[in-house]
């Protein structure tokens, strides 16, 4: 064991470095078979890990100790993504022993950068939902609340990006390829997941009718258990992922009569299931797969909550006390029927009974007002794969139409139908978001303008029947994670200005902005983003061939690829400079990097048109001479978490552009603020709260607001008169349709000049093209002077403390969850 004393420090796991070097050394020859001259980055890194894990695993069985001995109440938090990234570091850091690991390693000859950048990125999400997933799982360990985050243990996280031809590529993701230091598996805790087949209605002695499920299929899930560890480290909570398998079943009589290869196949089809991530961010994947991994992972930690629950109780009247499950969007709302079937069905409840239960335990959380992603499921798949849920989806809503509906609008059938969780269409569909607002006890929405758009725009008769259930939660972004470790500078020196508890009290550093006039202070500031810059460049470097300069501003926007964030409106903006640029090669202006990072869904084919575009442009203004080096255009491969925080610290400026009303809140827009970037963006999502933190003087703010794009859309929108009024704007859509950007491929870009004109602009690009551009002027001003920048900057990263995700997890403990912390390491 290393040695841990307790002593003078705010750790509890105060180590010397003596002591890590031994545990190191020891685990790269007794747990890993090799020698110091023989070991790898890859064999350090693990030895490194498993260091580590003599801690984690202590603080992991402290804590079980304590939240079992009081048997307290816990969230259960369920998501299909959980986008962890790496792990390494931020172990280090929430343990308290960054410093003692990298001075060790350091003299075992080992760089601590490069053996934590042994470690593949945890991709098992597709961006901010799944991001915030792990930002809310590093909170809740963090204020010592009892939590289990639950998902799937993907084989394949979401797929590794690379660029042909300027093309994107998806290549399979496999993290775990060379095994994974940080997971646990607890066979011990193995669940059986029954589907398809038919439903039976029996006639117990009594004359009690009962449904039995005669399932097809049977899976199992085996959970593997990744450690959560809090900052300060006195709460290791788990994160519990399931892996498909095959049922142990085997039938001699099918093998012996040659169905070996059968066998094998069915075998083959129940692994499928957790195999891979789906790549769609913000599109519903309305695929029989997409639904077994939602059901599965549900019905399986539904019955490792109930076992436990049971463990100390004999009967359901305390459930509700214990037991409160957050739905992260609507992914896992078939969980709300399952707990009904394992209630009703298993275990003997009244319906009635089970349904007070259910409705108390139950909570959601929406992501999105897009209706493309809204998910809904075909009646008939449904039955198909889940026959019993379908049943008591009906009941469910037959009752709620009965009961609820027809005592507020009597005699009203239209009403009836509008709030039907069951869509009467041809074919007829399960609306997946009603199921979520009926079984919840309260939905939220994640940004302020964004939960009122929920009650205005999308559930606004469940309004009216129930106020009380909605509420909003603004999202939030660890603090530990996104400063503390990515930028290690720019903390040092708020270490010295605010002392060091703003790593768990993020509103100390406003304390910031009183320095934000000192020219001392802003020098210092602007000093360390000027290497964060170079840090980066090295990077562009290496990754795209281009040398940039960090004096330029660097311009990012880094998100999925999609038409609503609206990256070809950047794009327009890039082609606009240009332009000007060959006009007039003397142009002033400031010399700026446009620097991208996005992943397409592989299916979305404008998304990739897009990236090919962005690519392209940036080839040929890379390559020419007539600008002098005064723009350039990079766009990163496989953006994700880890590059992510590369390239958040290097920012100047973030744009954050999204059409009014469509970014439900953004937690990007965040990060950046946080470390020093100023926003260009709309009236959108948490921008707003943004600019009521940073002030509006601090912010570049444009476009039209929510209000008047729906008008706008309302009247009838006609991108056209935009392209024709502005002789500019039509020269650069015009551009498209050449050859300039594709050496003999004219037209290769055509695509998003249509989707612009004959496409209608439905996310507005040319609406906001005038207002953007004047904001990006405004930008290189401000950028001109020094000091008013510097200050600016300076502003924003003390006046976000909002934005830390433990805000936003005390405002679920107290207005959703009800939770009292119990941190298990003094
Ligand atoms: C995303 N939703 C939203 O688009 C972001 O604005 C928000 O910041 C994050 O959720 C986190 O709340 C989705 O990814 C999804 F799937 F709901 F569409």
């Amino acid at each position: 064991m290393v040695q841990v004393s307790t002593a003078a420090e705010d750790f509890p796991f105060y180590l010397d470095k003596e002591a890590f070097k031994q545990s190191v050394q020891r685990h790269l020859h007794t747990t890993y078979g090799t020698v110091e001259s023989k070991a790898n980055s890859l064999a350090w890194w693990k030895a490194t890990c498993s260091a580590i894990n003599e801690l984690v695993f202590e603080g992991l069985t402290e804590t079980h100790k304590k939240h079992s001995g009081i048997d307290t109440r816990a969230v259960h938090y369920l998501s299909l993504e959980f986008l962890m990234g790496r792990l390494t570091r931020n172990n280090l850091y929430n343990l308290g022993i960054f410093e003692t690991a990298r001075d060790a390693l350091t003299e075992l000859g080992q760089d601590i950068d490069t053996l934590c950048s042994e470690e593949p990125d945890m991709a098992l999400g597709n961006g901010g939902l799944g991001r915030l997933a792990a930002c809310f799982i590093d909170s809740l360990a963090t204020l010592g609340y009892p939590a289990i985050g639950y998902g799937i243990h993907y084989e394949h996280g979401l797929f590794r990006q690379e660029f042909r031809d300027g093309h994107q590529i998806e290549r399979p993701d496999s993290w775990r390829d060379y095994g994974n230091p940080w997971e646990i598996c607890r066979p011990e805790s193995i669940q059986k997941v029954p589907l398809y087949g038919y439903v039976e209605t029996e006639f117990g002695p009594n004359g009690k009718m009962r449904k039995v499920w005669h399932p097809g299929e049977m899976i199992r899930g085996v959970p593997w258990d990744i450690p959560v560890v809090g900052f300060g480290g006195h709460t290791v909570n788990i994160l519990r992922l399931w892996e498909s398998r095959a049922d142990d079943y085997f039938d001699w009589d099918v093998f012996n009569a040659g169905g070996y290869v059968d066998a094998q196949a069915e075998k083959a089809r129940a692994e499928a299931i957790s195999k891979v991530l789906y790549p769609n961010d913000e599109t519903l994947a309305g695929k029989e797969l997409r639904l077994t991994q939602q059901y599965f992972f549900c019905c399986c930690s539904l019955q490792d909550m109930l076992r436990r629950y049971k463990r100390r109780h004999d009967d359901f009247s305390h459930f509700a006390e214990q037991i409160v499950i957050q739905l992260n969007d609507t992914h896992p709302t078939i969980a709300i029927p399952e707990l009904m079937r394992q209630l009703v069905d298993l275990e003997g409840l009244k319906w009635e009974e089970a349904w007070a239960i259910s409705q108390q335990v139950f909570a959601y959380t929406n992501h999105t007002l897009l209706p493309e992603a809204l998910e809904k499921w075909d009646v008939v798949l449904f039955e198909h794969v889940l026959p019993r849920h379908l049943e008591i989806i009906y009941e469910i809503n037959h009752r709620f139409l009965d009961e609820v509906v027809a005592k507020k609008w009597p005699n009203d059938d239209q009403m009836k139908q509008r709030l039907s969780i069951i869509e009467e269409g041809n074919p007829r569909m399960v609306r997946m978001a009603y199921l979520g607002v009926v079984g919840c006890f309260k939905t939220n929405g994640v940004a302020y303008m964004h939960s009122e758009l929920i009650k205005k725009e999308l559930f606004p008769y469940f309004y009216e029947l129930w106020p009380e259930r909605f509420t909003n939660v603004t999202n939030g972004i660890t603090p530990r994670r996104w400063l503390k470790a990515c930028n290690p500078r720019l903390s040092a020196l708020f270490d010295e200005a605010v002392g060091t508890h703003w790593p768990t009290d993020l509103t100390l550093l406003r304390q910031v902005v009183a320095k934000a006039d000192d020219p001392k202070f802003q020098k210092r500031f602007m000093a360390i983003k000027h290497q964060n810059k170079q840090d980066l460049a090295k990077v562009i470097l290496q990754l795209t061939g281009v040398e940039v300069s960090a004096e330029a501003i660097f311009d990012i926007q880094i998100k999925r690829l999609h038409e609503y964030k609206r990256q070809h409106l950047n794009m327009l903006h890039i082609l606009t400079l240009y332009r000007r640029l060959l006009q007039d090669p003397d142009l002033d202006i400031q010399p700026r990097v446009f620097i991208f990072g996005a992943k397409a869904a592989p299916g979305y084919k404008l998304a990739k048109d897009i990236i090919f575009g962005i690519n392209k442009i940036g080839e040929r203004i890379n390559a020419d001479e007539r600008i002098k080096g005064k723009i350039k255009v990079v766009f990163l491969p496989n953006y994700r978490v880890s590059l992510a925080e590369q390239m958040i610290p290097a920012g100047d400026l973030s744009e954050q552009i999204s059409t009014a009303g469509k970014e439900a809140s953004g937690t990007g827009n965040m990060k950046f603020a946080l470390n020093g970037a100023l926003t260009i963006g709309t009236m959108d999502g948490a921008n707003v709260e943004i600019r009521e933190e940073v002030g509006d003087e601090n912010i570049f703010i444009f476009g039209l607001s929510a209000d008047e794009v729906s008008s706008k859309l309302k009247a009838g929108y006609n991108s056209r008169d935009y392209y024709y009024n502005n002789p500019e704007l039509k020269a650069i859509l015009d551009w498209l349709d050449s050859d300039y950007f594709t050496p003999n491929q004219p037209g290769a870009l055509a695509s998003i000049k249509r989707s612009l004109l004959d496409g209608g602009d439905p996310f507005l690009c040319l609406a906001d093209y005038e207002s953007y551009i004047c904001a990006q002027q405004a930008v290189d001003q401000a950028y001109r002077d020094k000091a008013r920048w510097a200050k600016m900057a300076i502003i924003n990263s003390a006046s976000v403390g909002k934005f830390n995700s433990d805000r936003s997890i005390q405002d679920y403990v107290d207005t959703i969850w009800k939770l009292k912390s119990y941190p298990a390491i003094e």
